[in-house]
């Protein structure tokens, strides 16, 4: 029989799981310890105010709250925890010495997971703890699932809509620059047609992992955009440095030496790549779809004078 334990096992992460420890009794956080430490990597904090700073800090995959507390009560440091959003999906387990139905709906309805009553019982703990973090890790798994590409690994659709309109509205503040560079795969019907489908599936396998390899700025964004196309999401990219990238993947998907004797250009699969940046401040009624607009107007361009080439 499969156990819970093994269906989860994949969202499991291979370091250990990173716990936030908070408790303003020092004896009560080394039962915790004693607890935890052998399967966790631990946190500790003794107050609301050092706890929020080791959140943040540290970006725990749970937290296990004290509800009483000198400075800021448990409730306080929750409220603040989701209302930052780098530590608003930490889960938060409340740990309390009060007991009774009222204060357990309490902490339940101020979005704490779960509610361990003290003085703790260690097996439980860790039982409740494990449950927690395998659907905290199960949910980070399908949220990254949700926005990668299945057959490439790249970014998905989806991946690129929104870091379009987030690295739009981030030009737009800074005015700063944004390049973007559509990539179409040249005679890919053909190819598909003459060596199937599942090298089709191979060669945009490889000319993914060839556009991840080149476009390397951490800020940078490969994106898989439909079929056959990529989109490269370049933020604080001159039109010059994206022109000049954009020739060294031009470059790059030829050297791959993907072998196209049925219509390919130069016997190789190759692509062409559409340009455009939006540079400086913005102008009236200028919106994310307009840099798509014309990033495909220009691949367009370079489909027409014959593919294999660069449009800017
Ligand atoms: P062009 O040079 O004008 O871009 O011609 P093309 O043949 O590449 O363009 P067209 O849009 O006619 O054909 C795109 C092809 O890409 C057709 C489609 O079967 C293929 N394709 C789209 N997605 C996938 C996929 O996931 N796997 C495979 N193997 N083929 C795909
Ligand atoms: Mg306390
Ligand atoms: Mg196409
Ligand atoms: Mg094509």
């Amino acid at each position: 029989m499969t156990g819970l334990a093994e269906i989860a096992a994949p969202a499991w992460p291979a370091r250990k799981p990173r716990l936030l420890l908070v408790d303003d009794q020092p004896l009560h956080l080394q039962v915790l310890y004693r607890t935890l430490s052998a399967e966790h990597q631990l946190f500790m904090a003794t107050s609301g105010e050092q706890a929020l700073k080791v959140a943040r800090e540290q970006r725990p995959d749970l937290i296990l709250l004290d509800v009483v507390m000198p400075d800021a009560d448990g409730f306080a440091v929750l409220r603040q925890l989701r209302a930052q959003r780098d530590t608003a999906d930490i889960p938060v387990i409340f740990v309390t010495a009060h007991s009774g139905e009222d204060i357990e709906t309490q902490c339940l309805e101020a979005g704490a997971v779960d509610f361990i009553p003290k003085p703790v019982n260690p097996s439980v703990v860790r039982a409740r703890v494990r449950t927690h973090l395998t659907l905290k890790f199960q949910s980070d798994l399908l949220r990254a699932l949700a926005f990668i590409d299945g057959l490439t690994g790249v970014a998905n659709r989806r991946q690129f809509d929104e870091r379009l309109s987030i690295e739009w509205a981030r030009a737009q503040r800074h005015g700063s620059a944004l390049s973007l560079i559509l990539v179409d795969v040249d005679h890919f019907k053909s190819y598909n047609d003459h060596y199937g489908h599942q090298a089709g599936d191979d060669a945009l396998r490889r000319v993914a992992a060839c556009l991840r390899e080149h476009v390397r700025r951490g800020t940078d964004l490969v994106a898989r955009y439909g079929g056959e196309e990529f989109a490269c999401l370049l933020p604080d990219t001159t039109a010059e440095d994206a022109r000049a990238l954009a020739q060294q993947l031009l470059e790059a998907v030829r050297l791959l030496a993907i072998p196209h004797h049925h219509g390919g250009i130069g016997g190789v699969l190759t692509a062409s790549f559409g340009v455009a940046t939006r540079a400086g401040a913005s102008r009236p009624g200028w919106q994310p779809a307009a840099l798509l607009g014309l990033a495909d107007a220009q691949l367009y361009e370079a489909k027409r004078l014959g593919r294999a080439r660069v449009c800017a």
